[in-house]
């Protein structure tokens, strides 16, 4: 693959003292450039982005806050962490920016830290039902810490509400446990949040609402889906999902008080040194992100997600809820064949170029390495430029896979009209050489 022009002099730098290395970076560039990738919490940064962690400022100890660091030096670090901050604040439009978090399970610990005691209880969507690890997950930091209670989806198929967040269990299970913390924002659910409602629940419980909105932050910042402010008192956030930024996390509030306790909970309590080369970079997503190419593109991607499962639907499968208001869907693949695992589906659709994840689905009764679904979204493939025609071409593409059964002859002509299809479509104008 020939990529930029200052990819191209990094590899032939890494690889005139690490040529092993080299070559495994530039395999994976040809990787991402010849197959379609479908896993939802995925992206393709612009090239500005992906320099932009590549730099000087990865050599600096920055602990500390702009104006109160540790070290000495800090002045253009002050100057770039000042910046990413002010733009995730217009972003979401709240007071308060937190961007030092290395991850979104590392804001989660830090919100935790700031707003519970250790045992205290919090509320949240089990993680089998499409919530996260750091949502509870026994053998997680929350789990382990702090006392999870957990609500439900609606189950009741038929009932337009089936597989959705059932706002009246919430409240049920809220007023029973009486929890610190409710949390809101999930890994694999596809439909708009009712911000509001969680808040009047929280409000009479007296818990702080906390919105993890790592997978929907691109949509949450561009009006394509409500955004959590002014209802939660503290957002979480990844900023490399729909945000499209360096892989990393952010914290939010408009409570000045609980800002305090959000940085000293982040720094000292969870992390050391900020990664301020990943700093430097999400300022520059952010700036990307408050154009008004980026609201166009976020609403792509979720006509684009709309029009896959449509595409699915129509080849026989079943769509969690009924379908998707967001970037995601998961697909119910025994409605397509009894016998069919996200486990195999994931495997045999890789072959073929498309890469997914297996996934539970609300009520699995397969267990997380098998699964009877497969999460799909559509952030990555928006980015490199598919609409409706090639969303419904790929839909195409997995059902045959999926119907052949990873039969290699049926697999390698889906490979080979995938490797075309993304010719076709370079991510961010990269050129496919051979
Ligand atoms: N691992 C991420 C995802 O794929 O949704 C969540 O952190």
């Amino acid at each position: 693959m020939s990529h930029d022009p200052v990819t191209n002099a990094m590899l032939d730098l890494v690889r005139s003292q690490d040529p092993d290395i080299a070559h495994l970076i530039a395999a994976e560039g040809d990787r991402q450039a010849s197959t379609i990738e479908l896993i939802a919490s995925e992206n393709h940064v612009s090239p500005a982005v992906q320099h932009a962690m590549g730099t000087c400022l990865t050599n600096k100890y920055a602990e500390g806050y702009p104006g109160a660091r540790y070290y000495g030096g800090c002045e253009f670090h002050d100057a770039i962490e000042t910046i990413a901050r002010e733009r995730a604040k217009e972003l979401f439009g709240c007071a308060f920016a937190n961007v030092q978090p290395h991850s979104g399970a590392q804001a989660n610990m830090a919100a935790f830290l700031a707003t519970m005691d250790p045992g205290d209880t919090f509320a949240s969507l089990v993680l089998k039902d499409g919530g996260h690890l750091s949502h509870g997950m026994k053998i997680n930091f929350s789990g382990k810490f702090y006392t999870p209670v957990h609500y439900p989806l609606h189950y009741d198929a038929g009932h337009p509400e089936h597989e959705r967040i059932d706002y009246d269990a919430v409240r049920t299970v809220c007023l029973e446990h009486k929890p610190c913390a409710l949390l809101c924002g999930y890994s694999a659910y596809p439909r708009v949040i009712n911000f509001a409602r969680f808040r009047e629940i929280a409000d009479e419980v007296g818990a702080i609402l906390i919105a993890d909105v790592a997978h929907i932050a691109g949509l949450c910042a561009t009006g394509v889906h409500p955004n959590p402010f002014p209802h939660a008192h503290v957002v979480t956030t990844t900023t490399h999902k729909t945000l499209r930024g360096p892989r990393g996390g952010l914290i939010m509030t408009n409570d000045e008080e609980l800002a305090k306790k959000i940085d000293r909970s982040l720094f000292p309590g969870v992390q050391g040194g900020p990664l301020m080369h990943m700093i430097g970079a999400k300022a520059v997503a952010f700036a990307e992100a408050l154009k008004p190419e980026f609201k166009a593109y976020c609403e792509r991607v979720v006509e684009n997600a709309q029009g896959l499962a449509k595409g699915l639907q129509a080849r026989g499968y079943r769509i969690t809820s009924g379908g998707t208001e967001n970037h995601l869907m998961l697909v119910d693949l025994r409605t397509r064949d009894e016998s069919l695992t996200g486990a195999d589906a994931e495997v045999w659709l890789e072959a073929a170029g498309i890469i997914t994840n297996k996934n539970g689905i609300p009520d699995d009764p397969r267990p997380p390495r098998v699964t009877s679904g497969l999460r799909l979204g559509s952030p990555a493939a928006t980015t490199r430029g598919f609409g409706a025609s090639e969303m419904d071409q790929i839909a195409g593409w997995i059902d045959r896979t999926l119907s052949a059964g990873g039969e290699a002859a049926t697999t390698q002509q889906v490979r080979e009209e995938v490797r075309e299809l993304c010719g076709r479509f370079p991510i961010w104008g990269e050129t496919v050489a051979g």
